[in-house]
């Protein structure tokens, strides 16, 4: 298998199966979303919409108690858990999302250390998850970890994280940026934004070839979150995950862009979107 190039739905088309006739909810993966905070459960929502639109089986947000009218308004498929969430819990699940609008309590990064610490499936960190390793000193768990970390970080906070490892991002581009954060970290990088580029520890470069300007919006990056944490949920491998994940994710984007046009299209068309990307591929 080449170990660079370009993601294109040739090598989409390999890794995204059609579902076996007899499969069941429990098959399809048990997807926990870490996410959302007072003023951004909306990021909870795009990430759980996005992981139900990418076929995961269940959907359990874990989130403080408030948020919980909001939630099951905004993603009525979805169930609600407690942001307090016991080992048990975390272990019941086949993959986690954590990070979109969690905000920087300390809670939180307790709950990531504890995954770091614990879990050997696959973990999607994005956004505050991925402050918190700066902010809390998680480094050498992240670096530690049993479990298969995909970040996903926008250029913001690839900054904050590499300048937290001593390096100035204005010294590097952008194959450099994701090389230098999958090997300071361990964890498979996304680095997003137009031409979004997957890079492993090993040295391993793939460049996205799906996605637009619409999709410069907020919330979209939410949405990728929890793509991926649902097609780990459904046993890929985690280099699969991320890139047949930001494939599809930018596959509805373009698909968002053709019928509602990059301007006006907001990131919950996105998400929905997603449906019409499987559609095309499976
Ligand atoms: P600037 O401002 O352009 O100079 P933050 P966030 C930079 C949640 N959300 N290229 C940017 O620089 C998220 O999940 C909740 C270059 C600025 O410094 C997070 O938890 C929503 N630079 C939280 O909000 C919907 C770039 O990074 C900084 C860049 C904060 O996330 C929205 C901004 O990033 C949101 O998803 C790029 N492509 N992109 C909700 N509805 O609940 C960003 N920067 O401070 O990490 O803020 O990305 O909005
Ligand atoms: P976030 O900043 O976390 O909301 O993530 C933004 C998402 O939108 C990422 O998946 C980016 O790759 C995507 N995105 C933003 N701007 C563009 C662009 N100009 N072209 C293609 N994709 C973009
Ligand atoms: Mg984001």
């Amino acid at each position: 298998m080449e170990k660079t190039g370009l993601i294109n739905l040739e090598y989409v088309n390999t890794v995204i199966k059609e579902r076996p006739r007899d499969i069941h909810k429990g098959d399809c993966g048990k997807v926990l979303v870490i996410a959302g905070s007072v003023g951004m459960a909306g990021a909870a929502v795009l990430c759980a919409r996005g992981a139900l639109r990418s076929g995961a089986g269940l959907v359990r947000i874990s989130a403080p108690g408030e948020l919980y009218p909001i939630l099951q308004v905004g993603v009525p498929e979805a169930t609600c858990v407690p942001r307090e969430l016991s080992l048990p819990d975390l272990m019941a699940c086949d993959a986690i999302a954590v990070g979109p609008g969690l905000g920087d309590d300390g809670q939180s990064a307790k709950l990531i250390r504890t995954i770091l610490k614990k879990y050997e499936k696959t973990v999607v960190l994005d956004a505050d998850g991925i402050n918190a390793v700066s902010r809390e000193g998680l480094l050498d768990e992240l670096r530690e970890t049993g479990a298969k970390v995909i970040m996903t970080p926008h250029p913001g906070e690839a900054a904050r994280l590499l300048n937290y490892c001593g390096i100035d991002i204005s010294e590097l581009d952008r194959p450099a940026t994701a090389q230098t954060l999958a090997e300071k970290t361990g964890a498979i990088c996304v680095l997003k934004g137009s031409g979004t580029l997957v890079a492993t520890e090993d040295g391993e470069s793939y460049t996205n070839t799906t996605g637009n300007p619409g999709m410069a919006t907020g919330g979209s990056g939410d949405v990728l979150t929890g793509i991926i944490a649902a097609l780990a949920g459904q046993k890929l491998s985690p280099v699969d995950c991320a890139k047949a994940g930001v494939f599809i994710h930018g596959m509805a984007g373009d698909l968002c862009a053709k019928s509602l046009g990059e301007t006006g299209m907001t990131s919950l068309d996105l998400a929905n979107m997603v449906a019409l990307a499987f559609k095309q591929i499976v």
